[in-house]
């Protein structure tokens, strides 16, 4: 016969010492005692079903017990997102030397701080913009077949207008913003002189110099007399600085329309001599496009374009760090590839 006061002591103490006292409920034991009442003679099973049916309700018991018991310890909270365990009484943190800042960020703060000396102010764009600032704001209106350049990721949701929302496809998406934010410096007899460096997407064929997600710093300047020679000179100024040396630099009438005049700035492709799959076989590397702002873009923004006039500015930055340090692919930038990165 079984000795069931037996198993019941065993059972007890393997649930005071659980920390899962409900797995105790699905003990061996108590299959083998199942197993054991058919083959019991009949006058016997009734009271030793009994006994087990007891068994199975004291240590029901004892689980709940315990079970109450574990709940209420006060365990210290977790913070799953610290990069250390907040438990720990000083932290682990990860050795220094196996990160560093990312080139693309670092040499944004390098171009932000000549365009601060050039006496701009650095503002941020946005991820998620609307369509007014990304093209009606810009003088494209609705239907306007430049916007088919700017092909880029839209939400499903839509805002008051029926419109999506866009992931900006250039950092000129801030122009307006910039423009209002900035205006009353001009009845103050000042310039407005603003640069935003930030993320842009694009619905791109990828290639060793298109990404979908890249860098952009756009400019503005505006005035009272500010010409093309204005815009030129600026650029000349910033590239070389950037680059530390005297560039050969083109400079091609385009179209923009939120510019007139419209230019493209190309840099003397550095990876080759007679054309190669970064330029396209041209020999040239188009850095960014520019141009004098739009009257129709000034008059959004409130200003009079008969009294101020400015220049405009969106330059690739991924292309200009792939410049500097004659980088073959653009791709490899946001690829995450270490050693890659540890060349930076
Ligand atoms: C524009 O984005 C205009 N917003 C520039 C501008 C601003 C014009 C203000 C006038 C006034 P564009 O599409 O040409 O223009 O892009 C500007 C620069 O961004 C390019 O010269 C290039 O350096 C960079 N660029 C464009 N597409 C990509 C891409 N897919 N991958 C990497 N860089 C790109």
């Amino acid at each position: 016969m079984t000795d069931i006061p037996a198993i019941r002591e065993t059972l007890l103490a393997t649930v005071a010492q659980s920390n899962a006292p409900q797995e105790v409920l699905r003990a061996p034991e108590f299959r083998k005692l199942y197993a054991q009442i058919p083959a019991l003679p009949a006058e016997e099973r009734g009271a030793f079903g009994q006994a087990v049916n007891e068994l199975k309700t004291a240590i029901e018991a004892a689980v709940d017990a315990r079970q109450a018991e574990l709940d209420q310890v006060d365990v210290a909270p977790i913070d799953v997102t610290a990069p250390f365990d907040v438990n720990a009484t000083r932290p682990n943190l990860l050795p220094a030397e196996n990160g560093s800042e990312h080139p693309l960020t670092r040499e944004m703060t390098i171009i932000s701080d000549i365009f601060t000396r050039m006496g701009f102010v650095a503002e941020e764009s946005r991820e998620i913009d609307d369509q007014f600032h990304m093209f009606e704001s810009l003088n494209f209106p609705k239907g306007h077949p430049a916007r088919d350049d700017y092909d880029t990721f839209m939400t499903t949701q839509v805002d008051q207008n029926g419109d999506s929302f866009v992931a900006p496809a250039h950092t000129s998406t801030m122009q307006h913003r910039l423009l209002v934010q900035y205006r009353d410096m001009l009845a103050q007899g000042e310039p407005i002189a603003a640069l935003v460096p930030d993320r842009v997407f694009r619905n791109e064929d990828l290639d060793a110099k298109h990404e979908h997600t890249f860098y952009q710093v756009e400019g503005i300047y505006v005035g009272k007399s500010i010409n093309v020679g204005n815009l030129v000179a600026t650029l000349q100024t910033f590239l070389e600085e950037y680059y530390g040396r005297k560039l050969n630099v083109r400079i091609n009438p385009f179209y923009f329309p939120f510019t007139e005049p419209s230019f493209e700035f190309a840099l003397e492709c550095p990876f080759c001599e007679n054309g190669c799959s970064v330029c396209s076989g041209s020999k040239w590397v188009e850095l960014l496009g520019c141009g004098m702002i739009h009257p129709n873009v000034l008059r959004a923004a409130n200003i009079d374009p008969a009294e101020y006039t400015g220049f405009a500015f969106g330059c690739g930055i991924d292309r200009l760090v792939m410049m500097k340090y004659q980088i073959e692919d653009i791709r490899n930038l946001e690829s995450g590839k270490l050693d890659f990165l540890r060349q930076f």
